[in-house]
């Protein structure tokens, strides 16, 4: 296969950060082994355009457990009228598990997104935040953002597969982008949701991809 450079795509890395790894409060199943593909796909540079999202909670989230009393981590619990897991405390603003993974060169990202930085709101998504107390889920930009850039074609990699890499896929293919998630480079909180999150993906037209054939054609 050729490493062409692909026209109208971005790339867009979910929350590669030491809480979401192994040893981290949120850890992904084998999340370590993204860390390759992902460097080899940055270092063949085919992106037009890079973007990273940075899971960034200020101390007592919403989304934290520890938030809610007698509540223990993934417990679900309705959330302005809406399912919300609760979550081990994570990615709090300023510590090192909240950091960008060292082992991954960022220089080459165009945006960096911030989110579930509001206190009574969760995040997963790069394009929009979870539903906020009226009951809309408030845009961050990036659609607008890729749309001003002429992007076309969307490639996702990163954590978790079946939480915010899901979210993020799904609002990019509702948001119009043809959408890839690079199966690889990604890894789930829960590997028991990998046969649904397949499904999922499929059945809204979101192509499934791998690093090394990033075309996905046989
Ligand atoms: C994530 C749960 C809570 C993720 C972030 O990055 O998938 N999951 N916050
Ligand atoms: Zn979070």
């Amino acid at each position: 296969m050729t490493n062409s450079i692909l026209p109208h795509s971005a790339l867009i890395l979910v929350d590669i950060q030491p809480d979401f790894m192994p040893g981290g409060p949120l850890a992904c199943e084998q999340a370590d082994a993204i860390v390759a593909p992902v460097q080899t796909i940055l270092a063949q540079d085919r992106f037009a355009h890079y973007v990273a999202t940075q899971d960034w909670h200020p101390g007592g989230h919403i989304s934290f457990a520890s938030s809610h009393s007698g509540s223990k981590p993934f417990d679900s619990i309705a959330l302005y009228g809406h399912p919300q897991v609760l979550w081990p405390d994570h990615c709090l603003q300023g510590t090192n598990g909240a950091a960008l993974h060292e082992a991954i060169d960022w220089n080459r990202m165009n945006v960096i997104v911030r989110k579930g930085t509001d206190p009574v709101v969760d995040s997963y998504s790069a394009f929009c935040e979870n539903y906020n107390p009226a009951g809309e889920r408030p845009l961050t930009g990036l659609a607008g953002w890729l749309r001003d850039r002429q992007v076309r074609d969307v490639y996702i990699g990163g954590l978790a597969r079946d939480v915010c890499v899901l979210w993020t896929a799904q609002d990019a293919r509702a948001a119009g982008f043809n959408t890839f998630v690079i199966w690889d480079a990604t890894a789930p909180v829960t590997v028991q949701t990998d046969t649904n999150t397949r499904k999922t993906l499929l059945e809204q037209g979101i192509r499934i991809v791998y690093s090394d054939n990033l075309a996905g054609t046989p």
